[in-house]
């Protein structure tokens, strides 16, 4: 295994976060060392993630390109849960769309074949770099699973391809903090299946039927602060939210 995979996940255990790497890693590869480490863990495997599909994402970031990170079931929070939020490093939150896939994904072809999306939903994502300063080249934030650290499922729907231009409201606290609309995923976020499709055949992933899909958050990330309650509410297909406990290390 590589230095950094253990560095990160050392760094994901303790909290603890470290500098970025320059050069010398494999970004895929040592994502998948790092996965690895969790899914001996115990883990499950739960699906993938597109990041960077927005502007408003790659402005705030400082990045050009889309990324794709892998999902565990320990990063699950249910869905209008109260979550101990202790052992993150620096957390943000950013309201995502969620699709079920609903056939194995092996290239561009099976993206496009019918009931590769089975259903969506709303979602959140929490992000959580494990490098300082939630500073990161489009390599480092690859090798670090893309920053991947939870995410909050809301209810299913079945996938209607004709409503893909939605609003967004993302409120924290009952305060709208980012407005969008779905459209700014890709243009389009109809097209986040293939993409998803042609980055998981690029770094040799299977995407199994079941699996979920989080889009790419469509307006730029928000800091989480303990014990604030954060909801996304998608036009049509309905809402998401969850609450941070609060820190029990600062004993609040
Ligand atoms: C990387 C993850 C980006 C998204 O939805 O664009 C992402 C980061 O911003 O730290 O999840
Ligand atoms: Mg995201």
């Amino acid at each position: 295994m590589s230095d950094l995979a253990a560095a990160l996940d050392e760094a994901f255990r303790t909290a603890t976060p470290i500098p970025q790497p320059e050069y010398g890693f494999d970004p895929y590869e040592t994502q998948r060392e790092l996965i690895d480490l969790r899914l001996a863990r115990g883990e499950r495997l739960t699906g993938v993630k597109l990041g960077f599909t927005s502007e408003g994402k790659r402005r705030q970031m400082g990045v050009h390109d889309l990324i794709l990170g892998r999902l565990t079931d320990a990063m699950c929070i249910g869905e209008g849960a109260s979550a101990d939020v202790s052992g993150f490093i620096h957390p943000r939150v950013e309201p995502e769309v969620v699709y079920l896939v609903g056939r194995r994904i092996e290239s561009m072809a099976d993206a496009f074949a019918p009931g590769a999306v089975a259903a969506v939903a709303p979602g959140i994502e929490l992000i959580d770099s494990r490098y300082q300063d939630f500073r990161f080249s489009l390599d480092s934030v690859i090798a670090d699973n893309t920053s991947a650290a939870a995410y909050v499922i809301g209810p299913w729907r079945a996938y209607d391809p004709a409503e893909w231009n939605l609003g967004v409201l993302f409120e924290i606290d009952g305060r709208p903090v980012q407005v969008g609309s779905t459209g700014a995923i890709l243009g389009d976020p109809r097209r986040a299946i293939a993409e998803a499709a042609r980055l998981a055949q690029a770094t040799g992933q299977v995407i199994e039927p079941g699996a979920i899909l989080l889009a790419g958050a469509a307006t730029p990330a928000e800091p989480l602060r303990p014990g604030a309650h954060v909801r996304v509410e998608i036009q049509r297909l309905g809402s998401a939210s969850f609450t941070a406990a609060a820190s029990t290390a600062e004993g609040t």
